[in-house]
């Protein structure tokens, strides 16, 4: 796909989809629920497409008319052990929160996902869940799909987490709720809290005490109606474009603000960005309000410790960010960026390298030094099938000098499948 670039302003409102984690979550536990869930303003991004599909193969009626979602919960012991494989596709979340469900399950899967799921470490999560009592097997000893599973009569864990991970909290936490007694996870910083921020919505009990959060199974979920508030990882793209793109006020309206998520409004904030939230209340039981950002002045931030997994997915744009910063910008302590959709750290180095910007790897993040002009004539630049590098692109092209080419630039569609036409719509 041809970008746009050397864009003179970008101008206007955008609402961004609903969030992605969110969106997971709000299936899976209406699926587990008794009674009926709403879902609204639901993303429909391949990714929560695939959890939609594997809970429709576990038996669970789910119907899905754009962002509306409707699902019939199973209530206890109602999945059935499924008939066909369960394919998450591109989907993290789908893998590791599904596995924390189906080891509470008397019965057998299988799970599968695609290229990149198949080199995303799944131990993590395969290591608490066997140790709670459910079977797993599967590539290099559990660690890799395609993955076995068969659950049932689980222990309680007190699971201390070598990472700060959503992902990992949450399958041990879902599976907590199928043993008789409490099961808690401690991590190293905090990460993302929407999986105990909707069990309470769903009626459940979570208590948090610092860096440890612990549930007391079994529990019983009642179906309720969830509104998906707008996606901060997907504003993100557009709250970058905002600020780096000469002669441009962009409006993102009922965006989450989830203070476990909202790292990147500290960093354009610390980072000089004139940037202003409005309109701030809470839709159920996350925070939403809406963000302005305008084109600014910026100087260069050191990025680190507990500020990362508050921002983690946004640092491929971040990145981008920092090009158009004045000084050095350093992000350490972010090795999980190796462990994404890509390795986050190699590719976006190598792809921001190609349009000329001064950035370097380290072992735990990137060095950028800025500010850079960018230029891309004739250039190719290549998503790596990963969504989040591919947005990252298109915003880098619309400040480049030239022509540029993106290819894979269908990997969007996981978590914005409208991101080309808002972008569009802005110029
Ligand atoms: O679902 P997936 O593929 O892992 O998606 C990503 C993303 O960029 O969209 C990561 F690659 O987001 C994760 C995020 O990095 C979504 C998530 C969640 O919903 O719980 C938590 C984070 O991952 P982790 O490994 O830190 O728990």
């Amino acid at each position: 796909m041809q970008l746009p670039t050397n864009v003179s302003s970008l101008r206007g409102m955008i609402e961004v989809p609903g969030d992605k984690s969110i969106s997971h979550r709000a299936v899976m536990l209406g699926a587990l629920a008794s009674g009926r869930t709403v879902i609204d303003h639901f993303l429909p991004g391949a990714d929560c497409l695939s959890t939609i599909d594997c809970f429709r193969k576990l038996g669970v009626d789910i119907r899905q008319d754009g962002t509306t979602v409707v699902v019939e919960g199973a209530g206890p012991g109602g999945l059935r052990e499924p008939a066909a494989v369960l394919d998450v596709g591109n989907s993290g979340t789908t893998a590791r929160l599904l596995l924390g469900i189906l080891a509470g399950q008397p019965f057998h899967a299988c799970l599968v996902g695609d290229e990149s799921i198949a080199k995303r470490p799944m131990g993590r999560v395969t290591k608490p869940l066997r140790e709670m009592g459910a079977r797993i097997d599967g590539r290099e000893g559990g660690n890799y799909t395609p993955l076995s599973i068969r659950g049932g009569a689980l222990r309680p864990l007190r699971y201390t987490s070598p990472v700060a991970s959503a992902q990992v909290k949450s399958a041990v936490l879902l599976a907590g709720l199928f043993t008789d007694g409490v099961t808690s996870v401690t991590e190293p910083h905090r990460s993302r809290d929407h999986t105990e921020r909707m069990v309470r919505l769903f009626g459940g009990e979570v208590n948090v005490d610092g860096l440890t959060v612990s549930v007391a199974g079994p529990q019983r979920l009642r179906g309720t109606h969830i509104y998906v508030p707008g996606d901060i990882s997907s504003a993100a793209f557009f709250l970058v474009a905002g600020a780096i793109v000469p002669n441009s006020e962009i409006t993102l309206k009922n965006v989450g603000l989830n203070p476990t998520r909202t790292g990147i409004i500290d960093v354009l904030t610390q980072m000089g960005a004139d940037i202003a939230i409005d309109n701030v209340r809470n839709e159920e039981t996350e925070p939403v309000g809406d963000i302005t950002v305008r084109t600014s002045t910026l100087r260069a931030v050191e990025i680190g410790g507990d500020l990362i997994p508050r921002l983690i997915d946004e640092i491929p744009i971040i990145a981008l960010l920092a090009t158009q910063a004045e000084g050095t910008t350093v992000i350490k302590d972010a090795s999980e960026l190796k462990v994404k959709e890509t390795n986050r750290i190699h590719t976006v180095v190598t792809e921001l390298k190609k349009l000329g910007a001064d950035i370097e790897a380290t072992d735990d993040g990137m060095m950028i030094r800025g500010k850079t002009p960018l230029y891309a004539d004739g250039i190719v630049v290549d998503s790596h099938g990963d969504h989040r590098i591919g947005m990252m692109l298109a915003v880098a092209a619309c400040i480049a000098k030239g022509t540029v080419r993106l290819e894979r630039s269908e990997a969007v569609a996981v978590s914005y499948p409208a991101f080309f036409a808002d972008l569009r719509s802005l110029l």
